[in-house]
């Protein structure tokens, strides 16, 4: 593999970072997954533009342009050839001294791995995901506020441990007002009748592109579409559940805290969502050649 590193294309066994990184010492940094779809980089601008509003949010001043990382990252797909594949950016905030200050970091490390990812297995997509709602609260928005994604995915990855620890391979995770915010790594929504509801970013939710994506083909497709705020009430009450994201896709889910969601299997919206979103993927985005 190919990495790109600070403005080069090095090998994989060349791509390497120091043990003083902050982005390895304090988990100070941002990053982003993005996706390719038929030699197409998938919303290349929306996810360049949210990684410098998360650098912006944490004061990391990214080291190039939005439009040269768009083009790194169109380059290390094409070194790659990873024409449908996955697509990591990481900007570390660098080497610095043992403590905490940022300041003390003179340059920050620009990564983009070109690789594959499959987050949950194949037959989940026809089946459906049991998810579990758990303790672990998600951010409150004043710690560190979930629209950016941070190198510190401690909060996710503890969701993440209780949820498997409990036999599930998907956490449904609440804000500090009890609301429902999102899963660890993917934005949740509800179908009830004709209308789709997804969590509103106040409510702790990271804005996923997926997301959005998803809210505009229901739109477009009839559906009613709200940002709300929801409780598991309307989670356990509704005719259908999924998740959202750039590694989940649109996948269904079928049961939480082990109680079936609707019929118990993946809803008609949910089906006629998943096709569309993927009708739009293959057929959209930056060319990589
Ligand atoms: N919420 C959280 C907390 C996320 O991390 C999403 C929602 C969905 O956002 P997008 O923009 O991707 O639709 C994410 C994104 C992984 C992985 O390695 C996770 C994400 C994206 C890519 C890879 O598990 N999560």
């Amino acid at each position: 593999m190919k990495i790109f590193l600070n403005g080069k294309i090095v090998p994989e066994r060349e791509a390497k970072v120091s043990v003083f990184d902050h982005g390895l010492l304090y988990g100070d940094g941002v990053f982003e997954g993005i996706r390719s779809y038929n030699g197409r980089v998938f919303m290349l601008d929306e996810h360049v533009e949210r990684l410098y509003r998360s650098a912006k949010a944490i004061d990391l001043k990214i080291p190039m342009s939005p439009a040269q990382m768009a083009r790194a990252v169109v380059r290390t797909c094409k070194e790659n050839r990873v024409l449908n594949g996955y697509i990591r950016l990481v900007v570390t905030r660098g080497v610095g001294t043992l403590g905490l200050n940022p300041y003390t970091c003179a340059k920050p490390q620009v990564i983009i791995i070109a690789g594959s990812i499959q987050l949950y297995p194949k037959k989940l997509y026809d089946e459906g995901l049991s998810i579990v709602t758990v303790g672990t609260i998600r951010n409150h928005t004043e710690s560190i506020n979930p629209q950016i994604k941070s190198l510190n995915y401690l909060n996710n990855v503890l969701a993440k441990i209780e949820a498997i620890n409990s036999g599930c391979m998907e956490a449904v995770m609440l804000n500090p007002q009890g609301f429902v915010a999102e899963a660890t790594g993917d934005n949740i929504f509800v179908v009830k009748g004709n209308r789709l509801v997804t969590p509103h970013p106040w409510c702790g939710t990271l804005e996923g592109i997926t997301r959005n994506v998803v809210m505009k083909i229901a739109a477009e497709t009839g559906v009613e579409v709200k940002e709300d705020v929801l409780t598991r009430y309307e989670l356990y009450t509704a005719d259908e559940v999924f998740l959202t994201g750039t590694a989940a896709e649109v996948i269904p889910v079928v049961n939480i805290d082990r109680r079936s969601i609707g019929k118990g299997k993946p809803g008609p919206v949910t089906r006629r969502l998943a096709k569309a979103f993927h009708l739009f993927a293959s057929s959209t985005g930056t060319p990589i050649v």
